[in-house]
């Protein structure tokens, strides 16, 4: 070894020893892959899957130097990677050390019934002590994770990254990859969040407009317009700042398990091409991620290849993934920053030539307020209100469109009106109008100035899809009083109903989503794959999570290919908890089909 290899050999040396004495704290919680800096280089799949064995266990864990109750999985939270191939049979011996019941949802996996990990509804669950073994062929390929179906165990670290490499080479190409797992986490038990949420629902939304706000209002729109704005609000009983339900106050949001302060950091050389694969696993959390002065290109939404698309940013709903691939050039550091929808807070990253570098970090923007389109209000000024009653109230918002002119701008168009039915004392709001909204680019992201990602933007590569007509529509509401912390689907808790929405076998159903509440909700649905008609036609996009925005009315198809009962919820897990969930049954196969 030359002299200079030596000296090389010793300053890299002491940089992984001050890189790693800083993560001293963190190395306890976070996973293996959180703290190899290196990556994983591509072409090196493994082929054969050995058995994997997931151990999980309640344990003190220490987050940015404060003691915190997680549930683990292999001692860390997230859990490990699980990385399986497509065409191999996956093996996974789950056991369960808590003193409670526990399962694992392979989330977005096509799989046979009794795989699916969802207690009470697929199998029993995992008793305390058991070990129970999943096993399933492994049919697709991508980025996707797993978490508990079991309460809200989720909210305490039970959760991981689930990889799938695929049988036949993709159509990208990238030197190296990491996971960048964003997750919210609170020192709080989840329980006492709920109770909390029940009892006070806007109890950690402490961004309140102020009086101030009121009288800078009044001064810039006048006092008629404040007023029947504020009283808009206040029948709806909703309030422009209703961004998150959970926010900063009680989070801590992590990138791979680790705080802000550790600064999860991967590593590059100048010129290699980096593939991202990021995954929302927060229980209530979406984020705008951006890497300043890093083009992203998007090659996967939900695991699935779309055309290459090439953006500043993107919105990324709680249980979506997107994959990118970033050209970081020079030597010097990159800011992967995720900010929460509300902006209470972020996780962060950074990507680097060597360990211990940081880039600046940005400013959080200022919080987005809700509008009127949120709320399911015309706009006269920018809608065509022909062939459209006008009624009472649309009179009443005609004063307080100014406020939100430059909205109006992007906002889709008008494609739907609410019926008659507004979904019992469960509903305290209504989308009178409901829009079109795929083109947009999510709250809070409707004036910045560089490209974001929006769902039209998604253009599916694998599939063709075949133009089949839909065998059967059906329309669904989403639906909430927030004032009591209620969430449903057409007015019903998951309590509430009598039974699971029925599917044929074989049929091609189109599900209509329909918005009335005033916050994006993400739509998942367990053991088939939603197509979004985002207007692509045959390229339209495979997912398995679909955020609804506010008075949003969107269609998916759904190929009825998978027998048995499937769970179906909005992903907020505080919202699935209170009761936006269903079981959706698909008949048992017919004799011959098949
Ligand atoms: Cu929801």
């Amino acid at each position: 070894m030359s002299i200079e290899n030596k000296s090389i050999t010793r300053r890299r040396f002491l940089q992984y020893a001050g890189t790693f004495s800083m993560m001293a704290g963190f190395v306890g919680i976070a996973p293996a892959y959180a703290l190899q800096q290196n990556g994983i280089k591509t072409n090196k799949h493994v082929e054969t899957i050995p058995e994997i064995n997931l151990l999980i266990r309640k344990e003190t864990i220490d987050i940015g130097g404060r003691d915190g109750t997680a549930i683990t999985l292999n001692g860390s939270i997230p859990g490990p990677i699980v990385r399986l191939k497509e065409g191999k049979e996956a093996v996974i011996h789950v056991t369960n050390e808590l003193d409670e019941d526990t399962s694992i949802h392979w989330h977005g996996i096509l799989l046979p019934n009794d795989m699916d990990g969802v207690p009470g509804v697929t199998f029993p669950g995992i008793k305390p002590g058991e070990t129970f073994t999943y096993r399933y062929p492994v049919k697709q390929s991508g980025t996707y994770w797993y978490h508990s179906h079991s309460g809200v165990q989720e909210q305490s670290g039970h959760y991981g990254p689930l990889i799938i490499d695929p049988a036949e080479p993709e159509p990208f190409e990238y030197d190296k990859e990491y996971v960048v797992m964003l997750t919210d986490w609170t020192f709080e038990d989840p329980k006492k969040v709920f109770a909390k949420l029940k009892k006070m629902s806007d109890y950690y939304n402490f961004q309140k407009r102020t009086v101030g706000d009121f009288f800078r209002d009044i001064s810039q729109k006048g006092f008629g317009a404040t007023m029947s704005d504020r009283l808009a609000w206040g029948r709806m009983r909703m309030s422009p700042t209703d961004i998150a339900d959970v926010t900063g106050h009680t989070y801590t949001y992590l990138a791979n398990g680790l705080p802000p302060s550790a600064n999860w950091t991967g590593l590059f050389k100048p010129g290699e091409r980096i593939r991202l694969r990021f995954i929302n696993g927060s229980a209530m959390s979406y984020f705008n991620v951006r890497i300043p002065g890093l083009k992203m290109t998007v090659v996967q939404a939900d695991g699935q290849n779309v055309k290459p698309v090439k953006v500043d940013e993107f919105q990324i709903a709680v249980a979506e993934t997107f994959d990118v691939i970033v050209n970081p050039e020079g030597d010097r550091a990159y800011t992967i920053f995720a900010e929460s929808l509300d902006r209470s807070g972020y996780a962060l990253g950074t990507l680097a030539t060597q360990p211990g570098m940081s880039a600046p970090v940005p400013a959080l923007r200022e919080r987005p307020l809700r509008t009127m389109i949120d709320m399911g209000m015309p706009m006269e000024n920018m809608d065509n209100m022909k062939g459209m009653e006008m009624d009472d109230r649309d009179t009443e918002t005609k004063t307080t469109h100014n406020h939100h002119s430059s909205m109006n701008m992007k906002a889709g168009e008008i494609v739907g009106r609410h019926g008659p039915d507004h979904h019992g004392p469960g509903n305290t709001s209504v989308a009178m109008v409901q829009r079109d909204r795929l083109g947009e680019p999510g709250t809070g992201l409707e004036d910045v100035d560089h490209r974001v990602l929006v769902y039209t933007d998604l253009r599916s590569l694998d599939q063709k899809y075949d133009k089949k007509k839909p065998d059967r529509e059906i329309e669904l509401h989403l639906t909430g009083n927030m004032e009591h912390y209620m969430w449903s689907f057409d007015g019903e808790k998951f309590s509430e109903v009598k039974g699971p929405i029925p599917f044929k076998y074989g049929e091609r159903v189109r599900l209509t989503m329909v918005n009335d509440t005033m916050m994006e909700h993400p739509i998942h649905l367990h053991g088939m794959w939603m197509v979004l008609d985002n207007g692509n036609g045959e390229y339209n996009p495979r997912k398995h999570t679909i955020s609804v925005k506010p008075a949003e009315r969107l269609s998916v198809e759904i190929d009825a290919d998978a027998p048995g009962n499937w769970a179906f919820h909005c992903h907020l897990l505080y919202h699935m908890e209170a009761g936006m969930f269903r079981v959706v049954n698909v008949s048992p196969r017919k004799e011959g089909i098949g």
